[in-house]
C-alpha cells in the first residue's frame, strides 16, 4: 500500500512537471473525430513536447497504421494507441548492470545538469535496498565540488573517497578502488566534472578514468551513464550526441522532469539515440529520483490511465 502510495505521489509529480505537455494533448485528444486535421495537430503537439520532427513522424506513421488496422474513429482510442507506441519507443530490454551485482556507476555530463545530485539519490536508493555503494570525488575541478558531494554522501550514508581540488581524477578513482574492495563493497559510484564534449582534455580525463577502472575492476561490469537536463530540450539530444561520438554511454539519465520541461524529449532520445533511460530525476530532494519506467512515462506524458 506504502509502496503504490509513493508510486502515485511521484506519478503526480511527473504529471505535474509535463503539465503543459498534457494541456496540448488534452485539448486535442477531445474533441472528435481522426481526420487530416487531427495528424497534423498531433504532430504539431509533438514538435511542440520536443519529440522532434523524425521521432514525431515516425510515431504517426505507427499510429496511422493502428488506426486502420484496428479501425478506430474515436480521438480516445487513438490516444491509447499513441500511448503505446510512444511506451514502445522508449522502452529497453537490455538488463541493467547495476541491479545484476556488483557494478562501477561513471556519471558523465555537460556543467550543472544534476550529476552530484543524481548520484546522492543513487546512493541512498541502492543503500536502502541493502547493497553497499562507494562514492569516488573524481571531480576535482570545480572548487567545493567534492564538499557538495561528501553532504550527500553523509545523508545517504554511504563512504566517499575524495582527493584535493586539483588532483587527478584517476588517481581518486584508484584509491576509491582499493577502499571500495577493502570495505567490500558492491557499487561503485564515479562523480565527474562536468565537460563538454568537444573539450579534448576531458574527454580524455574521462577515457583515463575508463581504463583504471578497467584494469582494477576487470570482472564488474561498468555502466556510463549521461546526465541531461530535460529542460534544455533539443539541446539535450545534440548533447546526447556529440558523448556517444566520445565515450561509449551505456544509458541516460534525464533530471528536472518536474520543471518546465516538456517531455518529448525523453522520446526522442530513446528513439533516435538507441539508449536506454535508466533513471529519472523529478525534483531537488534525495527521494526525487525514480526507475524510468516505459509505460507509467507515456501514461504521465498523455495522461492516460496508468
Ligand atoms: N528541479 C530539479 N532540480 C534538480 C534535479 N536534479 C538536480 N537538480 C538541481 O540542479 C542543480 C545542479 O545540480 P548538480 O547536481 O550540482 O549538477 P552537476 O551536474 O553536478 O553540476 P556540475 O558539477 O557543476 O557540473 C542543483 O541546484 C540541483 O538541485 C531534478 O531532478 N529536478
Ligand atoms: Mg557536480
Amino acid at each position: 500500500m506504502e509502496k503504490k502510495d509513493k508510486k502515485k505521489g511521484w506519478f503526480s509529480r511527473l504529471k505535474e512537471g509535463l503539465h503543459k505537455t498534457n494541456d496540448w494533448f488534452s485539448t486535442l485528444f477531445n474533441k472528435d473525430g481522426i481526420n487530416d486535421a487531427f495528424y497534423e495537430e498531433l504532430e504539431e503537439a509533438m514538435i511542440l513536447a520536443d519529440m522532434g520532427m523524425d521521432t514525431a513522424e515516425r510515431l504517426l506513421d505507427g499510429l496511422r497504421d493502428k488506426v486502420k488496422e484496428q479501425k478506430l474513429t474515436e480521438r480516445a482510442d487513438a490516444k491509447n494507441a499513441l500511448a503505446l507506441l510512444i511506451a514502445d519507443a522508449v522502452r529497453t530490454d537490455k538488463p541493467f548492470m547495476v541491479d545484476e551485482g556488483p557494478a562501477v556507476l561513471l556519471i558523465v555530463g555537460v556543467n550543472g545538469v544534476g550529476k552530484t545530485t543524481t548520484i546522492g539519490k543513487i546512493a541512498n536508493e541502492y543503500a536502502l535496498s541493502g547493497r553497499k555503494p562507494l562514492i569516488a570525488a573524481a571531480d576535482t575541478f570545480r572548487a567545493a565540488a567534492a564538499e557538495q558531494l561528501g553532504e550527500w554522501a553523509n545523508r545517504a550514508g554511504v563512504p566517499m573517497v575524495r582527493h584535493q581540488e586539483g588532483a587527478d581524477p584517476a588517481a581518486v578513482v584508484f584509491d576509491a578502488i582499493a577502499s571500495y574492495r577493502a570495505k567490500a563493497c558492491d557499487l561503485l559510484l564515479v562523480d565527474t566534472a562536468g565537460r563538454l564534449h568537444n573539450k579534448k582534455n576531458l574527454m580524455n580525463e574521462l577515457n583515463k578514468i575508463r581504463r583504471v577502472i578497467a584494469r582494477e575492476l576487470p570482472d564488474v561490469p561498468c555502466e556510463v551513464l549521461l546526465v541531461l537536463d530535460a529542460t534544455t530540450g533539443q539541446n539535450a539530444v545534440a548533447q546526447a550526441e556529440a558523448f556517444l561520438e566520445v565515450c561509449e554511454l551505456t544509458g541516460v539519465i534525464l533530471t528536472k522532469l518536474d520543471g518546465t520541461a516538456k517531455g518529448g524529449v525523453t522520446v526522442q532520445i530513446s528513439d533516435t539515440l538507441k539508449v536506454p533511460i535508466r533513471f529519472i530525476g523529478v525534483g531537488e530532494g534525495i527521494d526525487d529520483l525514480r526507475r524510468f519506467d516505459a509505460d507509467d512515462f507515456a501514461a504521465a506524458l498523455l495522461e492516460t490511465d496508468e
